[in-house]
């Protein structure tokens, strides 16, 4: 089995290394015809991809979405080209060998770094690094969380990652790996890529962590391997089958393995080998074919592999058929990602309730208030929070806690890791099935950011409550308070910052919030009590459009003060001591600025009104508002960072009240 195969003979005689080589090859040879990328990796983790997809993953290529499919994520995203490779050797539809040809080119299939919205087959988007193993611990948790619900017959999957040294040093692996052991997701099976190389060279010039003591110090099993010796990483890949806990295997590669100068050495890992580099590896391969050429026997072992699953796929299909049609069908919504029907329904209900007996309450506290509806409506929704449980009010009565070992519950006590819960949050709604919501202080979205922009770049519906919205959190002082954070948030493509003043315009936020499928959304919420500013009955979702006049002017407006969340009590304060003087104004409540400036322009124009003098209000920095009052528009806001005081006393501190506000429309009009 182990001598040259000839290109004519029948698929069962192909040896793990021509399956292997294939990947080494066309993995060299794509990043060669674009010109960039990286070889290192592929080449080097090419053995373990290979007993991975040919011996161990349930995977049907003819099939990349079917819900009990086994995850796999390729963390370190940099070697896209492994999973192209092996996404195209199996026979995922679309993944043609034109389009490994079109390797990292506009609208191609094989972008430079994995997008789970560009290819079919990758399951999410990896490059930062990191990202990929904490989204995997997502998926896990997801899949757990699922087969408590719905028992082994329709949800029993393992989540595999690949890992690079890179992904291990990164900050996130730690809340990642640590929240994966303490919940003992024996399902999660990590395959580290342990090459010693990163880009500045070996990483003793960085590292010296023993990664295998780490892992087993966060409540892992953690074995090594030759990452080279297929049978050993067989062998290690069947115990961690059988494991209690979450198993990371530390496979001892050889980075560019083949490559007769390079191998072993950073040279290898981000640009192409060069002509001659990459044929003396594809000789000390033994691999003796054309560029991007695969001879039919490999490619039929290569085919058979991926269809390795469809039996399991096909038994799991009629499972799921012999389900009561009710089940069944609630099982294939959730999957789908469909929301409820009941979900504007009990909004509705809940608007009527709140205009019957007005609630002033702080907007964390109306998001309780909203949950407690929303959580019945919606079964799929799985609330948390990053160890500030009592401050996000995040867990309403109905809701328990997973535990390790026991899934069954919807609310995840994500410990103070707040990178770690954004990335599991995109993990669990990649996988499908649950819609999670994670929670933190809003000043600490700094803390998730980059999987937050995941979210955004990948379109993965998740909501983010983050409460203590700005300097009303009072006493906690400047490094609790935001003041940058809504004007980035906002400026990120695709996330949808929310930021309502009541009651109301919180129920209407988190129905927008949970209708949206295709991206991630932002509640931010005050610590401080508010008064209920809608007092008017209104079946229609008023906060839709991202602003709209709250309260009009008696007579023609003179100005128009715009204000969010906790200002717009403010605002209509200062229209209040406008009016005493015969001063008419108009307010605009605007719960959500970016949503508002993505109106269309005749919707923006009539809501923006044309009274001459234009006011924001808003405890944050002025970033963003221009947009609305344009460059000459008053604002009053933060100006710079806020400090530690009770926060009436802040709010006068930095002039922003209703007074100050009053005098800054008087004096603009009176120039
Ligand atoms: C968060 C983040 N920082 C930096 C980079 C740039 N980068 C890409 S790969 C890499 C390190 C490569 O080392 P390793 O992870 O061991 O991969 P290998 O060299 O084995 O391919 C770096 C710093 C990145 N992709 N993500």
């Amino acid at each position: 089995m182990d001598q040259a195969v000839p290109n004519s003979v029948s698929a069962d005689r192909v040896t793990h290394s021509d399956l292997a080589n294939a990947v080494r090859a066309l993995s060299m040879d794509a990043v060669e015809q674009a010109k960039s990328g990286h070889p290192g990796l592929p080449m080097g983790a090419a053995d373990m991809a290979t007993v991975l997809f040919t011996k161990f993953l349930k995977y049907d290529a003819t099939d990349t979405t079917w819900p009990d499919r086994d995850r796999f994520v390729l963390s370190a995203g940099h070697g896209s080209m492994l999973i192209y490779s092996l996404l195209h050797l199996t026979g995922v539809k679309g993944m043609t060998i034109d389009e490994l040809k079109r390797f990292r080119q506009l609208d191609s299939k094989t972008p430079g770094h994995p997008e789970n919205f560009m290819t079919p087959g990758v399951e999410t988007t990896t490059g930062p690094l990191g990202q990929g193993i904490a989204t995997a611990v997502g998926m896990a948790i997801a899949e757990r969380m699922l087969n408590a619900e719905y028992g082994d017959d329709l949800v029993d999957h393992r989540t595999y990652v690949i890992a690079s040294d890179g992904d291990l040093m990164e900050g996130i692996s730690h809340e990642a790996i640590a929240l994966a052991g303490h919940l003992k997701l024996n399902r999660l099976i990590v395959l580290f890529d342990d090459n010693g190389i990163s880009i500045d060279g070996p990483l003793s010039l960085s590292d010296s962590v023993d990664q295998v003591k780490r892992f087993e110090a966060a409540g892992w099993r953690a074995v090594r391997v030759d990452g080279h010796d297929d049978k050993a990483i067989a062998r290690a890949l069947s115990r961690a089958q059988k494991s209690d806990r979450p198993t990371m295997i530390a496979c001892k590669t050889t980075i560019g393995f083949g490559a007769p100068k390079k191998a072993g050495t950073s040279k290898a890992h981000g640009e192409p080998l060069g002509a001659e580099e990459l044929a003396g590896a594809k000789a000390a391969l033994g691999w003796k074919h054309a560029p991007f050429e695969i001879p039919e026997n490999i490619r039929d072992a290569w085919a058979k592999a991926g269809k390795k699953g469809r039996r399991h796929r096909k038994a799991w299909a009629e499972r799921l058929k012999a389900l009561p049609a009710e089940k069944r069908a609630e099982f294939e919504r959730r999957m789908k990602g469909m929301r409820p029907q009941g979900l504007s329904e009990a909004i509705a209900k809940l608007k009527d309730k709140l205009i019957a007996e007005p609630q002033n309450v702080a907007t964390r506290k109306a998001s309780e208030i909203a949950l407690e509806v929303i959580t019945e409506a919606v079964p799929e929704l799985v609330l948390g929070s990053a160890d500030l449980t009592p401050s996000n009010n995040t867990k309403t009565k109905n809701l328990t806690a997973i535990s390790p070992g026991n899934y069954a519950g919807r609310y995840i006590h994500y410990g103070i890791r707040e990178h770690g819960m954004a990335a599991a949050m995109n993990g669990m709604a990649l996988h499908k099935g649950l819609v999670p919501a994670g929670a933190t202080f809003l000043v600490f979205a700094d803390y998730a950011r980059p999987a937050m922009r995941i979210a955004a770049l990948a379109g993965i519906p998740v909501t983010y409550v983050m409460t203590h919205d700005s300097i009303g959190l009072g006493e906690d002082g400047p490094t609790h308070q935001p003041v940058e954070h809504l004007a980035s948030l906002r400026s990120m493509p695709k996330m949808r910052v929310y930021r309502p003043a009541d009651a109301i315009e919180t129920a209407e936020c988190w129905q927008m919030a949970l209708e949206r499928t295709d991206g991630p959304n932002l509640l931010a919420l005050t610590r401080q009590n508010l008064p209920q500013v809608r007092k008017e009955a209104s079946r229609e979702n008023l906060s839709a459009t991202g602003a709209y006049e709250l309260s009009p002017a008696e007579g023609k407006a003179r100005a128009t003060i715009f204000a969010s969340g906790s200002e717009v009590e403010i605002a209509l304060a200062a229209q209040k001591i406008l009016a005493e003087q015969s001063f008419a104004v108009r307010v605009v409540s605007v719960p959500s600025l970016d949503l508002f400036l993505a109106q269309p322009e005749k919707v923006r124009a009539r809501i923006i009104g044309d009274a001459p003098v234009k006011v924001a209000v808003e405890a944050a920095v002025r970033f963003g508002w221009d947009a609305v009052i344009g460059p000459d528009g008053i604002f009053v806001g933060m100006h710079g960072f806020g400090a530690s005081a009770p926060y009436k006393d802040l709010y006068k501190h930095f002039g922003i009240t209703a007074e100050a506000v009053a005098e800054h429309i008087l004096r603009t009009h009176n120039l």
